[in-house]
């Protein structure tokens, strides 16, 4: 519903609110959308805050519907933002500066008291690997260089939106401001947004995350790129973790403007987790149901582009299973009463990695994305879809491709025809195996948890933690090859503990200390690393991966219900002879390559965890963790 003129008037006029009313009924006079009188008086006197700091010149409160999406999708057609794909339902496709398509965790800040609060300060960390501290006065001088009247001529839109179901006692709210009509649809994909939230609010304790959002205005004034404007020199993404609030400029891309996805739900997610006891962790969540009928919840932790999505909704190739989806990123894990790991996923849709994904190799994604959905740096065709690398097959003759730049694209070209980047963003209720329970309030009961990574050589297919602490270990020495996801150029190996670096609320040393904590309060589900990316000494995947990797979770389904099927090694447990199905496979597995655990491999690969618990934990590094490390290099030694 559009409200104009006298009708702005009215906004929130209760008679026992009238001072501070009239003064909001002057500031909202230009409140173009939405109805600002079911604001709180502490969204509105946030609303308000960012009016006068940014200076927008019109106000739209987001209500959530369908009406207010067909209308922002008109303002982006007319601007270029999108274009419509007519070869699917309700469809669209964004390109973005080519300045502006991945993660900035260069730029990325959490703003605490002390640097201890955020880091490990160590006297070797140089540069510090596991988060970037901001003191609280150069956060201030940060939002004064680039704020102060950035949203001139622009719409600025109000977001309120819950991670997790509306109401669940898992939940968290927030409100996101932001000058971009493309967030706000995907935050309408992502979370759920609108009305609802704002009601709630009303009727719970009103207490929710502020997000501060601005695509940002280059000093110069001029936009590169009209259609997607963006600031990227001076892109900044800051966190407070004591006021819950989230700060984020210049960029309008995935995890950098969605705000409740990294920032929130992880970010400042893990501080409140922390503090209440529970864990906000970078991870899906699936259900697995055995030939038997027995079903079971898994949790996993990969780093960004190494998976998840993928295995989330898996096809299991194994006859008699059943793969069901719950999330494909984000999982909010805390015990029930009776001591039960239950675990919700804070999101509502899936910003997938587009790039790989195939009726081949993800045929639930391939049927979940065709309606409803924002594309962003794919490739475009002539008929009026979408292509990428992997869609190869889907592709017909006669059609032309556009690459993510707008420029015709042939494979000859030898150039990507979708930025390695690229994503979807989909309602997750079109997911056709979507978990009956994913909307729980309560969560779901996690048996196991898996870290894994892309380790070209040394790791094999899957082991298991002999306990807790060796898992936490585990989860701390995880490493893994750079991806497109973030700013990192070339195929090096990162650490990337718990799959977090980049997501990390709080000091990792206070992190580790934490998951150690779980043991005493609750049981515990039993760890397991797996890597689908061992490669060949000729550099081809030793493993088939995706559907295949069903043959792992039977493994590790068979672990959990306590079958003796795994024999002890330096590492931790792996599969005992033929205790991995391989019936009907239909490769040749090395599994010699595979599971082998090459002596000089681990010695060097235990030295680079040692270095880098001494240069980048140091004293932060809990003794069990420690204790994990001296077992492990002592049984390296001993190959
Ligand atoms: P984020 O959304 O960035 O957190 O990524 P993600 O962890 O969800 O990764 P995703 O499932 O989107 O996979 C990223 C890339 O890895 C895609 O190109 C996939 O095709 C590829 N991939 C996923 N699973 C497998 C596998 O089992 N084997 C191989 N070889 N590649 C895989
Ligand atoms: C990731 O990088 O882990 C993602 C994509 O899931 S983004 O939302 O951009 O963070
Ligand atoms: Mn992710």
């Amino acid at each position: 519903m559009l409200l104009k003129g006298a009708q702005l008037l009215r906004c929130g006029l209760a008679p026992a609110h009238r001072n501070l009313n009239l003064r909001l009924t002057c500031r909202f006079l230009s409140v173009q959308y939405g109805d600002a009188q079911i604001l709180t008086p502490a969204v509105k006197q946030y609303v308000e805050k960012c009016v006068d700091l940014c200076q927008p010149e019109r106000v739209h409160i987001c209500d959530g519907t369908e009406g207010e999406s067909k209308l922002l999708q008109g303002i982006m057609l007319k601007k270029g933002t999108i274009i419509p794909l007519p070869k699917y339902q309700n469809c669209w496709l964004a390109r973005t500066n080519p300045a502006d398509v991945a993660r900035v965790e260069g730029k990325t800040f959490i703003s605490t008291d002390s640097k201890e609060q955020t880091v490990p300060v160590t006297e070797k960390a140089t540069p510090g690997m596991l988060g970037n501290w901001m003191a609280e006065g150069d956060l201030q001088v940060a939002i004064k260089e680039r704020f102060p009247g950035c949203m001139k001529g622009r719409t600025m839109y109000v977001i309120p939106f819950s991670m997790g179901p509306v109401g669940s006692p898992l939940s968290k709210i927030g409100i996101e401001i932001t000058d971009s009509p493309y967030v706000v649809e995907s935050m309408k994909i992502m979370t759920r947004a609108g009305n609802p939230v704002l009601k709630y609010l009303q009727s719970g304790d009103g207490q929710f995350v502020k997000c501060l959002h601005s695509v940002g205005t280059p000093k110069s004034g001029v936009q590169a790129m009209p259609s997607w404007p963006c600031d990227p020199e001076r892109t900044i993404v800051l966190h407070k973790p004591a006021e819950n609030e989230i700060v984020s400029y210049g960029s309008g891309y995935g995890g950098n403007s969605l705000l409740g996805k990294k920032c929130l739900a992880l970010r400042i997610g893990s501080t409140i987790a922390k503090r209440e006891g529970w864990l906000a962790e970078h991870m899906l969540i699936l259900g697995i149901t055995n030939p038997q009928g027995k079903k079971i919840y898994i949790a996993a932790a990969f780093p960004s582009a190494c998976g998840k999505t993928n295995l989330a909704m898996m096809t299991p190739t194994l006859p008699g299973y059943k793969v069901e989806c719950v999330g494909d990123d984000i999982a909010w894990m805390k015990f029930d009463k009776k001591g039960v790991l239950r675990a919700i996923n804070p999101e509502n849709g899936f910003f997938g990695v587009a790039p790989g994904t195939s009726r081949a190799t993800n045929p639930i994604a391939m049927d979940t994305i065709f309606q409803n959905s924002v594309f962003t740096n794919v490739a475009s065709t002539s008929d009026g879809g979408v292509y990428w690398e992997g869609m190869e097959k889907d592709q017909l003759k006669g059609v032309t491709v556009t690459d993510w730049l707008g420029k015709l694209w042939s494979q000859e070209s030898g150039k990507p025809a979708a930025h390695p980047n690229s994503r979807f963003c989909t309602p997750a209720s079109q997911c056709p195996i979507i978990d009956p329970a994913w909307e729980d309030s309560e969560g779901v009961p996690i048996s196991a948890i898996l870290f894994g990574g892309r380790r070209p050589s040394g790791v094999p297919l899957v082991y298991e933690a002999r306990d807790w602490k060796h898992g936490v270990f585990i989860g701390a020495a995880m490493r893994s090859e750079a991806t497109a996801a973030a700013e990192f150029k070339g195929k090096v190996i990162m650490h990337d503990p718990f799959a977090m670096r980049p997501f990390f609320g709080y000091n990792f040393g206070d992190y580790l200390g934490h998951w150690l904590s779980m043991e005493q309060r609750g049981q515990v589900p039993k760890i397991f690393h797996v890597n689908w990316f061992r490669k060949s000494s000729e550099g081809k995947f030793l493993w088939p991966g995706f559907g295949e990797n069903s043959r792992v979770l039977d493994w590790i389904f068979r672990r959990v219900e306590g079958e003796q099927c795994f024999e002890d090694s330096p590492i931790g447990r792996l599969p005992s002879k033929e205790s991995l199905n391989l019936e009907s496979l239909k490769e040749n597995i090395d599994l010699d390559q595979l599971f082998e655990l090459p002596k000089d491999f681990w010695q060097q690969e235990v030295d680079a965890i040692e270095r880098y618990f001494e240069e980048q934990v140091g004293h932060h590094l809990p003794g069990a963790v420690a204790e994990e490390l001296r077992k492990l290099k002592a049984r390296v030694a001993d190959m």
